[in-house]
């Protein structure tokens, strides 16, 4: 059974101004495309002819964002001016249909399932609030990050947004571990699958409905660290970050951490979604098992543009970040002669498992013409990225060194 939409969604301007921090000019805009108290459906399916359909909320401007519409990604040379956690107005987005506005003091988390003893529990949003909560600064990355590349670095193009490395960041995360609200709820031991679902509009493709984004997460990893979140770096979450709560799932591929939450079954069986057979699984010739995604790989970008330019004979630091799902990163090799040598770059501050560390390589490029800035790097378990990422027809979980153009001048 699925929770009437009408009674937890409400389209509010007042509330989007507020929690959006929207100026007046967007606000217009929005206006002309929301019907006040009308179910979110009706608005995120049937703008009215000609108007502007906004599926993100926030502005995003194009110096900060590359925009695929219902996603949008970081752009890497902005990280550069940035600190460890990347600020909410920065973070990237990805939106399988478009950005709910939920009123928190009408919305409830309902837990249900077989693999609960009893039949569960209600929360409203200041029951949720007042449990116990914690802090964790972690990485959400989709599982796509970094798919353009199988096209452009290795000629196997595969559908899907065709994203850079941006569809990822990293932000001080503020919730209920997921684990105390399912001893609330009462979990058994013989539950095996915890399912969150979004509230946001069912995912239509194809003439296809599969319904709200939802999908399993076994139930060892979400008694271990998954959170209910409330704060996204000392904020409320932003709309299109989920609000009023979301989970994050330190560590594994994006949609894992399901936004807009307003349901979480928990089963003694197997759970299956669209989120975990068709979408979210490696498929093709390399994976005739078609293993279900969960923890993320090890990747590095460069915070820089495309095709920077860099002046020859001058000495000049370059700077980046690596992360792995797994465990933390131990080193970043740099390659300027396309792998030929490789010198170690100097990481710097905060390491660990699902979130990312700052690497720095001084250099001084001294010919002048086109050259490239590879960077490779190696995470605690021994995983190396590869030169070539092994081919999957989704495009996930794209691993391989970067090759980062540059024009020595
Ligand atoms: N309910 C819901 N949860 C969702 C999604 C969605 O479309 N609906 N997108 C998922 C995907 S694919 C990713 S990568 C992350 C993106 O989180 P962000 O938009 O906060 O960066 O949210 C995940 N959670
Ligand atoms: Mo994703």
């Amino acid at each position: 059974m699925r929770p009437d939409e009408s009674t937890y969604l409400q389209t509010r301007t007042e509330q989007m101004v507020e929690r959006a921090g929207l100026r007046r000019r967007d606000l217009l805009k929005l206006g002309a495309t929301l019907p006040l108290a009308a179910g979110v459906a009706s608005w995120v399916g049937a703008a009215p002819a000609g108007a502007a359909t906004t599926p993100i909320v926030k502005p995003l401007p194009p110096e900060w964002f590359v925009n695929y519409g219902t996603n949008a990604e970081m752009r890497w040379e902005t990280a550069r001016d940035l600190g460890y956690t990347i600020p909410n107005e920065r973070f990237f987005v990805r939106d399988h249909t478009a950005t709910p506005l939920i009123d928190e003091r009408t919305w409830k988390l309902r837990v249900f399932g077989s693999g609960l003893d009893g039949p569960g529990v209600e929360l409203t949003y200041d029951q949720l609030r007042r449990m116990p909560q914690r802090d964790v600064v972690t990485a959400i990355e989709c599982a796509g990050n970094g798919r353009s590349f199988f096209a452009t670095q290795q000629g196997t193009p595969s559908p899907g947004t065709q994203w850079g490395l941006g569809a990822i960041g990293v932000a001080r995360w503020r919730g209920v571990p997921l684990r105390g609200v399912l001893e609330r709820a009462g979990i058994s031991s013989r539950a095996v699958d915890v399912m969150p679902v979004g509230l946001d509009a069912s995912v239509v493709s194809g003439g296809v409905d599969y319904g709200h984004v939802r999908r399993p997460l076994p139930v060892g990893k979400a008694l271990d660290d998954a959170l209910l979140v409330l704060a996204m770096n000392g904020e409320d979450l932003p709309p299109d970050h989920g609000f009023p709560v979301r989970l994050v799932v330190p560590g594994w591929i994006g949609v894992a951490s399901v936004k807009w939450l307003g349901e979480i079954e928990v089963s003694d069986q197997p759970l299956f979604s669209y989120w975990n057979t068709v979408q979210y699984v490696m498929t093709g010739d390399a994976y005739p098992s078609r293993p279900v995604l969960g923890a993320q790989t090890v990747k590095s970008a460069w915070e820089l543009a495309k095709g920077a330019e860099l002046p020859a004979g001058t000495p000049v630091t370059l700077t980046g970040r690596a992360w792995s799902g797994t465990s933390a990163i131990v080193s970043v090799e740099i390659s300027t002669d396309q792998g030929a040598s490789w010198t170690p770059a100097r990481l710097q501050g905060q390491r660990g498992a699902g979130t990312w560390t700052l690497f720095r390589y001084a250099c001084r490029p001294l010919e002048a013409g086109p050259a490239q800035l590879w960077a490779r790097a190696t995470d605690g378990s021994g995983r190396t990225q590869p030169l070539v990422a092994t081919f999957n027809s989704n495009g996930y979980l794209f691993d391989a060194v970067v090759r980062h153009p540059v024009m020595v001048r």
